[in-house]
Formats: C-alpha cells, structure tokens, sequence
C-alpha cells in the first residue's frame, strides 16, 4: 500500500503542508498525464482555460476564498441551477431512440405521409414513465403507465401521448387536477409515494363513478408490468385520419409488444421495490445494449361515425374501450427502439410531447378529455423548461425544414436574419409564407346545440365496461384484482370510503363485490349508489387478458443460476444453453462474486446473492455441491431466493445439493419444481407462471 501511487485527491488529503498542496494542484501536471494528453482542455463557459479545478482562489494559505474567483463562481452558479421543475405528472421516466417503419398504407383514409408511405423509416423517441410518483421514485409501484412516442415525420412532429391502459379514470379533463392531486402524496402529510393506496386517493374514486372501468384496470396485474419491453400501449382517444378532400374516418391507435404482454406478481412488485429502484429503466437500457432492440407493431381499430353511432356506448368517452372484437385491430407498421440516449437530462427530461402535435393527416375527436390535453401540454412545458423557445431544444426540434416569423424570447437559440418578422409582408422574397398544402381540419359538420357545460346522455353508463372487463379475465386474473382492490381499500383509514367503493363494485360483480367485503372483513354489503344507468352483459373480450395473451416464449426474460464453490459446471452448462437457446438471458448468483466450480475453473458471477433476489430473474435454477447446498440451507438469502421464486409462481429447476436449499424453503415439487436435468419441462415451465401453484403459496381475496 505504502509503495502505490496516490490519486490528486488523496494526496491532497494526506498532504501535511500547503508547498506540497501547491506542487499537487496543477491539473497540468498529473491529471493531464493520466488523461495521455487526449482530453480537450477544461474551460469556463467563456471558453478560459482553467488550470487548477481543485482549489479554489484563497486570500493566503488558511484565508478565506476571494470573490474575484470566477472559476469557482461559475462552476457553482450552474451547479445551483441544474434541476429544472419536474412533470407535474408521469416525473419518472425512461426513453429510448429508434425509429417506427410503416408496412401497410392508410393512404385510402389519410394524407399524412407516416400512415402512406410503406417501408419509410421515420426518427421516433419514446418515453415510458409512472404516473405518481416523483423523478426519484422506484419504477415498480402499482400505477398506470405512460406510453409516449414522438415521431419525427417528415412533415413536422406527430406526438402519440398515450398509457399502458386503453381507458382513462375520468371523462372530463376539468376534473384531472383533482384526479392527480387525489392520487398523490397527501398535501399535509407528504406520503405516500407513488401509490394509489390511501385515503385521499380512494375518496375522489369513490364519488366518482365513471372511473370504476379504469379501477379494474389500474387493480389488474396490467399496472404492475414485468417490463417496459413488455407492455401494450393506447393512444386512447379517438383520433381522426383525414384524407387530401377533407373526409375523415375515426381511429384508435394500439402498440402491441413484440416479446407478449406480462406483469409481476404482486408481492414480487413489492419486494423489487426493494431489489432494484430501477428495475425498469435498467431492463430497458440491459436490453438495448445486448441488441435485443425491443419493439412493437403499431395497430389501429378504423371505425366511420356511422359505425360509432351502433356501438353500445359512445367512443368519445375516454372511460370506454372499443372490443376488438367488435372493431379488429390492423397492424400497419413496428417501432424499434435501438439506442439509449446519450445524456438522460438533455433528452429524457427535456423532451416535451403534446398530443396537439399532429402533422396533416390526423386530426382530434372531441372527446372532452383529449380537448382539455391539447391546452395543457404545450402550457406545463412553459413552466417545467422556462422559455417559449423548448422547441428548439434538439431533442424536441423537427427533423424536417421549419419556419415561421415567431421571434425573440427566453434563451433564443437562433439568429433570426432579415427585416421581415411579420407576414403578410412584402419585403423579403425567401421569408415563410401560408404553404399551399398542410394541415387542415376534418370537415365534420357543426352541430347547432345549446352553450353549455353538459356531459352527454351517452357518457352515462358507468359500470357495463367495468364489468366487460373484470368478466373477461381469466380466474387468477380476478382474484389478483379482487386482492388489489381489497388491499388499496386496507390502506384507507374512512370506512365511508372502503364501503362505497364496495358498493360500486356491486354494480360491477356482485362476487367481486362480496370478495372484497370480505377481505375487509365487512359485516354486510354496503349499498350500492344509484346507477344512472343500468349496466348492460357485453360479450367477453378475452383481448383484455394477460394470462390468456402471454407468448410462449423465453426471449427478452432472464434466468438466474445460484451458484456457489463446487457447482456443477456440467450442469450449470446445460441449464445455460437450454436457457440461451430459448431467448434468454443468463445470470449467475453466487454468495461471493468469484467461485471456484468442481472443475477448479474460477468464474465471477453476475450478481451477489444478498443483493440479487431471485424477483429479478423470470425462473430459476439452484445447482450447488452438497457442502454448499447444506451452507447455504442457513443463508436467509438463498432460503428466500428459492421461496421468493416458488411464491412468485417462477419455474425452479434444482440439482441434489440445490434440493437441500428447497427444502430449507418449504417448496414443495409440482408441476414447475423440477430437476436440473429435465431442461425440456423446466423452459416449457419458465415460458409461463405456474398459476395453479398460487392457491397452495398465498390467500387471494
Ligand atoms: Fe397527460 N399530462 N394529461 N395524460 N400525460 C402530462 O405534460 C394532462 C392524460 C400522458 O413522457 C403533462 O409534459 C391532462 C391521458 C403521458 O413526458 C401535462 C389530462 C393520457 C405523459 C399533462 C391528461 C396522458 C403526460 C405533465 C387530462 C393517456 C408523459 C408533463 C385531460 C392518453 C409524457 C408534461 C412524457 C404528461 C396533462 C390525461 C398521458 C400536465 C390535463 C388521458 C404519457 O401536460
């Protein structure tokens, strides 16, 4: 130790005299060795070249620091000022770039080039994000989750500002500062964070019947995704694509995931709060950096006014979804997601999306919801990035030619030439001028009703959806939703609040109702509330499942290995190809990150065992020596790792001295606890959760 070289810093700390401070300092001298003369020389914003970035400028050896050092004052002055207000909604987040490509045209509906031009690749970055939750909060909570895509097209950006879940809680966009400052942490108290359980929360939804349909969905395993790669997204309104003679035609806009649809399980969602805060946002990057690009098809439900004027309900009313079974989705194109960005605050933070953002081509519905979205994006960039000039950030700038005669402003980044800065003018032959062919609005004909702040007959029916959707999971699927809601409806200290949540639910389920009474250990069913309208039987969607749409297969998921000091290579080896060969991803997990296999080989894990549990893994595998299998039959670690994966419903595949670890574990052999050398069943298993299991390992509501 005596002998190595010390780091500036740590000379500096150990330096017993300010001569030798003053040999250490020079940024010139070791600093710029180490850097093998490669790096550009560090200035100030002014561009002065700074020579000591380690001490500031100091009126004599102890005296105090000089004012005059603009160095330091610069430096600190920025720093002061990094952080910008974050969203008021959907704070965190996660984006990545890549590009969405159309295959099929919708060149009969519309004019915009994206939906026409077949094999075009256009630019597109996409932001997922939670919805509760601040900037620094985890990326597991149960909540919806932002789905948001900015394509660069070619003529001017298109944002599709959507969520993971194809309906909204409201009807209404004058009751959304409400809805986010019910669903917030508490204003007096300051918790909870990123979570829908609590008082507040649960009393807006209990006098606000139209979000029952969005509950079930907000209490289904929907809000707790596996991954972001992983995850359906809607643009949930109902847009208009409009062709070059004005005629227009509705549209809804749907992603679907390439790797299937899949969520975690809730206690899983829970105990990776505690394994990864972010658990999400590494998946993604992981993923992107393998070059496993994850993507999507894009799809679109069609439907004329004559067609909405048939449907059971009224498609500009955010709280309903149009069965694809009543209107079949068409896939026109996939978005690839292929590079991280290269500074999360530049991009990530500063991107700025407006569902108002819509090139010529598409045009808005007026359900009341998306009107009220397309005031209030453009409005919050104004106070969340400071300047009317956001648009000139490069993440949210055009890649097409763009021009008009707005000028000036905070932080204008451009040196605007020429006398004319008004149109029309006559002055200046290359100034911009009204384009000949651009954006138009549908022709959709007025209608001569009565000024008014109404809501329509048609937005009267709150519970046919809600019971459309609850009737259509499969049976785990409902219980995991009864169990949610019971256990939100636990956190809730008003009783008038858990009981009229219960009385919605009558209207809903009356079995779903009684489940969570019981669960809350209810005496008798509360009342239901009066129903403006009787809630009708649709025809079952099993669309809306998870179960019932996963895909068989293993790619984009991870498997994990514990391991120890004597494991089988051999066997080891096996369960990696198999795994690899399916599409996954292999993880070692070892007590210490170096062991020594039988074979004397030393191999590092990819993860400590007291930091890696298995909720972070798909299936697992447990391949350890005897020796090592009774050691770690005491390790709390290990003991949950096996536990946790049995409990999550994870396939387990063990070898003998992996078994003593299962046993230490209570899990009991069935049908996804299998032998390490029966790799065939163990993948089958590891493709799916093993739901038949879940009745033996936890009590659901
Ligand atoms: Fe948003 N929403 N929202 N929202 N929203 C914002 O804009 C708003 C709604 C959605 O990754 C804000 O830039 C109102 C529905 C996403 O940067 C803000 C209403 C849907 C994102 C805003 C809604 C969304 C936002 C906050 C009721 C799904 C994150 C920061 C009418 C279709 C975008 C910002 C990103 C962000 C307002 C309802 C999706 C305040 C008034 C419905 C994915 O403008």
């Amino acid at each position: 130790m005596a002998s190595k070289k010390k780091s500036p810093r740590e000379s500096q700390k150990a330096a017993p005299s300010a001569t030798k401070l003053a040999g250490d300092r020079g940024s010139g001298d070791e600093l710029h060795e180490r850097a093998g003369g490669k790096h550009t020389a560090l200035t100030t914003n002014q561009g002065i070249p700074v020579t000591d970035n380690q001490n500031s400028l100091r009126a004599s050896e102890r005296g105090p620091t000089l004012l005059e050092d603009f160095v330091l004052r610069e430096k600190i002055t920025h720093f002061d000022h990094e952080r910008i207000p974050e969203r008021i909604v959907h704070a965190r987040g996660s984006a990545a770039h890549g590009y969405f490509e159309l295959t099929k045209s919708l060149a009969q509906y519309t004019k915009a080039k994206i939906l026409s031009e077949v094999g075009v690749k256009t630019p597109v970055f996409t932001r997922f994000s939670t919805v509760a939750g601040g900037a620094g909060s985890v990326d597991t909570p149960r909540d919806v989750r932002g789905f948001a895509v900015k394509f660069y097209t070619k003529e001017g950006n298109w944002d599709l500002v959507g969520n993971n879940i194809p309906v909204f809680f409201i009807q209404d966009a004058i009751k959304f500062p409400d809805l986010i400052h019910s669903v917030k942490m508490e204003p007096d108290r300051a918790f909870p964070q990123a979570g829908s359980a609590h008082d507040t929360f649960w009393d807006f939804i209990s006098l606000m019947p139209e979000a029952m349909h969005m509950i079930m969905w907000a209490m289904s395993d929907r809000a707790i995704p596996r991954s972001l790669r992983m995850m359906e997204g809607f643009g949930i309104h109902s847009f208009r694509l409009v062709g070059a003679d004005g005629a227009s035609t509705f549209v809804k806009f749907h992603w679907r995931p390439k790797l299937g649809i899949q969520s975690t399980v809730w206690d899983e969602a829970v105990k990776l709060q505690a394994a990864d805060n972010d658990f999400h946002r590494r998946d993604l990057f992981e993923a992107i950096e393998k070059g496993q690009y994850p993507s999507w098809d894009l799809a679109v439900q069609l439907f004329t006014d004559e067609d909405a004027a048939e449907f059971p309900f009224d498609h500009l009313d955010s709280t309903k979804l149009i069965p694809e079974e009543l209107v079949p989705l068409t896939v026109i194109g996939r978005m690839v997601l292929d590079r991280w960005p290269d500074n999360f605050f530049a991009e990530t933070e500063q991107v700025a999306y407006c569902p108002a953002n819509v090139p010529p081509g598409i045009d808005f519905s007026n359900d009341p919801l998306l009107q009220g979205r397309l005031f209030s994006y453009l409005d919050t960039q104004l106070s969340r990035l400071g300047s009317p000039n956001f648009n000139q950030i490069p993440i949210n700038a055009p890649k097409c030619p763009f021009a008009n005669l707005q000028r000036d402003g905070h932080m204008q980044m451009h040196t605007q030439k020429g006398r004319v800065n008004y149109e029309p003018s006559s002055l200046q032959d290359d100034s911009p001028r009204e384009a000949r062919a651009g954006f138009s609005s549908a022709q959709v004909p007025g209608d001569d009703g009565v000024k008014g702040r109404i809501r329509a007959e048609s937005f009267a029916d709150h519970y046919s959806q809600a019971r459309l959707f609850f009737r259509s999971q499969t049976k785990p699927e409902q219980a995991h939703i009864a169990s949610a809601i019971t256990f939100e409806l636990s956190k809730v200290g008003t009783a008038h609040v858990r009981e009229a949540i219960v009385g919605h639910l009558r209207h809903i389920d009356p079995d779903l109702a009684q489940r969570v009474a019981t669960g809350l250990g209810l005496a008798t069913l509360p009342q239901a509330p009066p129903a403006a309208v009787q809630p009708i039987d649709m025809p079952p969607s099993p669309a809306l499942q998870i179960i019932g749409k996963m895909k068989d297969t293993l790619v984009g998921r991870a498997v994990g290995i514990l391991v120890d000091d004597g494991s089988d290579a051999g066997t080891v080896k096996l369960i990696r190809k198999a795994a690899e060969d399916a599409g996954a991803t292999v993880k070692l997990v070892a007590p210490r990150i170096a062991v020594t296999f039988d074979a004397g080989k030393p191999v590092s894990a990819d993860g400590q065992l007291a930091g890696t549990p298995s909720t972070v893994f798909d299936a697992v595998a447990i391949v350890l020596s005897e020796p090592a299998g009774k050691r770690l039959s005491n390790n709390a670690s290990a003991v949950d790792f096996v536990r946790d994966a049995f409990a999550h419903l994870k396939a387990i595949a063990a070898d003998a001295g992996g078994q003593l670890v299962l046993k230490a574990g209570k899990v009991e052999k069935d049908a996804g606890v299998l032998d390490a050398t029966n790799m065939k069943s163990f993948i089958k298993a590891a493709k799916t959760r093993q739901w038949d299991r879940e009745p033996a390992v936890r009590l659901l509501a």
